[in-house]
């Protein structure tokens, strides 16, 4: 029978494509997470409806089992942070590069019909124009933007080399629910939400000028389960992006005025490796696999205030 493997599964991206492929029934989902990042309460509720394995995806004679014969394997696990990868490069290197690798290794030998793996918006680095179209040349400014371009690089050489049907798609700045806002490494509007709730200033780095395209998880999430279906994407890749942009200054604004509150941010010095401005340019996704997002920044941030605010146990 078909099944669909999502490694990462555990994790705040994760677990939100694997509850829609829960929802929406047909093949049955297994999980492939080592829980370094993920959780197991991502999943809650799902437990009679997956089949998880805690397993590392380094680990090749563990995950070569589990991925054989899938029809689709959504390769989301990773060590995700610029400034992590900064940091400790050795684990995001070996998870990032080394784990990919291992997993389209055993979906070549599985056989598996389609591949999708989740590459970052980080590979373009700083670009002369805005929106960032995919033609242009990459330019990673961290270990791990070169470790997440590598995974794209594989993928295409993997379809030219051994068939493997693999499309990247480069999620730009994702957020919403489940996302955890617990480690310097989390990501900014997640902080930003328990900042706001605390009634606590965030840290902006730098002025607050440099620009994220925010995308929403549901919309990612839909633009996945497109592009498991779409013909002739294999070796490609598309932007996985709203196709706005808003600075970190703007955000803070919106949600001080969302939640009626004055806080002023206090501001540090800029991250190092840190991409000025991002933006995706989403024609080619909305061409070829019929990418259509629907959550503008105001409405989604709404949606992930309301889930934090239940998560924190605020009023
Ligand atoms: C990068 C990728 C993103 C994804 C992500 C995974 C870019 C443009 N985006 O996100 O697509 O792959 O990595 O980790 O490369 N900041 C603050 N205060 C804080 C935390 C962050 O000011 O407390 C700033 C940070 O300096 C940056 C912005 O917020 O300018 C966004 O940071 P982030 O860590 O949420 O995401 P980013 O852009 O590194």
């Amino acid at each position: 029978m078909k099944r669909h493997v999502v490694t990462g599964g555990a994790g705040f991206i994760g677990s939100a494509l694997v509850r829609r492929l829960a929802a929406d029934g047909g093949a049955p989902v297994v999980v492939i997470d080592n829980l370094l990042t993920g959780k197991e309460r991502n999943l809650a509720g799902l437990e009679d409806r997956i089949e998880f394995h805690r397993i590392d995806i380094r680990d090749y004679d563990a995950i070569a089992p589990v991925i054989a014969g899938a029809d689709t394997l959504y390769h989301l696990a990773a060590i995700p942070s610029v400034p992590r990868s900064i940091e400790q490069p050795v684990p995001s290197h070996e998870v990032n590069v080394d784990g990919t690798f291992q997993v389209y290794r055993a979906a070549v030998e599985g056989k598996v019909r389609r591949v999708v793996y989740a590459a970052s918006s980080s590979a373009y680095g700083d670009t002369e124009t805005l929106p960032k179209v995919e033609s242009m040349a990459p330019r990673p400014l961290s270990p791990y933007a070169a470790q997440k371009l590598m995974g794209e690089y594989y993928a295409s050489v993997f379809h030219t080399c051994y068939g493997l049907d693999a499309v990247s798609l480069r999620f730009f700045n994702v957020y919403g629910p489940r996302q955890d806002p617990s480690s310097p490494y989390s990501g900014v509007i997640s902080i930003f939400l328990k900042c706001l709730i605390e009634r606590r200033s965030p840290t902006i780095f730098g002025d607050g000028e440099q620009s994220r395209d925010f995308t929403y998880v549901e919309d990612v999430v839909g633009l996945m389960l497109k592009a498991a279906r779409a013909e002739g994407v294999g070796g490609k890749v598309y932007n996985a992006g709203n196709g706005n942009r808003y600075t970190l200054n703007q955000v803070w604004e919106t949600l001080q005025r969302l939640e009626g509150v004055e806080i002023p941010a206090l501001y540090g010095p800029p991250r190092p490796g840190d991409v000025r401005h991002s933006q995706a340019d989403t024609t080619a996704a909305r061409r070829d696999l019929g990418h259509k997002p629907r959550f503008s920044l105001e409405e989604g941030l709404r949606r992930t205030l309301a889930w934090q605010r239940q998560e924190l146990g605020a009023v």
